[in-house]
């Protein structure tokens, strides 16, 4: 059961559009001709969209022609020009299938209540389907959107390629040994989290080592495997940083009350480094928590 959910909970780095983007072809969907209409979320175009919001005839099916048998590594939904201005439209719950003649339909990925991607223009989110294989036709069904019945996205894209995660290895961190210590969020399982609540030692902080120096695109937290039951303990205002010896640090990214993550268990949501750099050390001091100073996080996650 952990398993499966750490499965279909995985939500996937984004690739920037690149030649590792599937070129499609728009076949079919609900919604207008013209304007705001289906096809919109396969022209290439994120200042396009497509926009619907008709309960009678959900779920709402796109269908895409990838042009030739086509295997994917992960699909991304790109949230609309305006979605920060009209928040709730991006899907929480849908399925994704294969198919060679459009009459039979592989499931590829199923997706429910994942609310992980964000308010934002013209973001990318991306997933990996948990089956592989080799397909002409992708489907999207989108059986639930955050608010309920109105969906946009400006793109949904298809990557033959997946940024890959990290090892990573546990340097240091705030607060004491033991079962919920900081180490807790580079062991790798999702069911091990680390849990603080020392005001006077704040900001918290956690050093990784990635080995070796890389450039860092992306970073993960992952909420516990309680979240749900003990809410409010996500962090809102961090900073990342990098360095090379320990010493002198570089600011690679800085959020200020950003609640973009839920209180859901063992979900993963990632954020962009603007300007990655090479570095061997990842530091994250964590400044401000939803309720104020209890941290839990299951996971840290860096990718390539
Ligand atoms: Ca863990």
């Amino acid at each position: 059961m952990k398993h499966i959910l750490a499965c279909f909970m995985l939500l996937l780095a984004c690739q920037e559009a690149s030649a590792q983007t599937i070129k499609t072809t728009f076949v079919s969907g609900p919604g207008r001709d013209r304007g705001e209409g289906p096809a919109m979320v396969a022209d290439g175009r994120y200042d396009t969209k497509w926009c619907l919001d008709a309960p009678f005839l959900m779920p709402y099916v796109i269908v895409l022609d990838a042009g030739e048998e086509t295997s994917i590594a992960e699909y991304g939904f790109v949230t609309g020009d305006d979605t920060q201005s009209y928040p709730e439209r991006n899907p929480v719950t849908w399925r994704v299938s294969g198919s060679n003649d459009k009459q039979d339909w592989v499931l590829i990925d199923d997706q429910r209540n994942n609310h992980s991607m964000g308010d934002e223009n013209e973001e990318e989110y991306c997933f990996q389907p948990t089956f592989k294989g080799k397909f002409r036709y992708y489907r999207f069904e989108f059986i639930r959107m955050a608010e309920g019945t109105r969906i946009q996205l400006s793109e949904i894209n298809l990557h033959k390629t997946a940024k890959t995660a990290v090892k990573t290895t546990f340097v240091s961190g705030t607060g004491r040994d033991g079962k919920e210590s900081a180490a807790m969020v580079s062991d790798g399982l999702f069911y091990t989290k680390w849990c603080i609540d020392e005001p006077q030692q704040m900001p918290y902080s956690v050093v990784l080592d990635a080995g070796e120096q890389m450039a860092v695109s992306e970073y993960g937290f992952v909420t516990g495997d309680d979240t749900h039951t003990y809410p409010d303990r996500n962090p809102i205002t961090w900073r990342v940083s990098g360095s090379n010896d320990k010493q002198a640090w570089t600011s690679l990214d800085e959020q200020k009350f950003n609640r973009r993550m839920r209180d859901e268990n063992e979900q993963e949501y990632r954020f962009k480094v603007p300007s990655p750099a090479s570095f061997r050390y990842y530091r994250f001091e964590f400044i401000r928590m939803a309720d104020g100073t209890r941290l839990q996080l299951s996971e840290i996650k860096l990718y390539k």
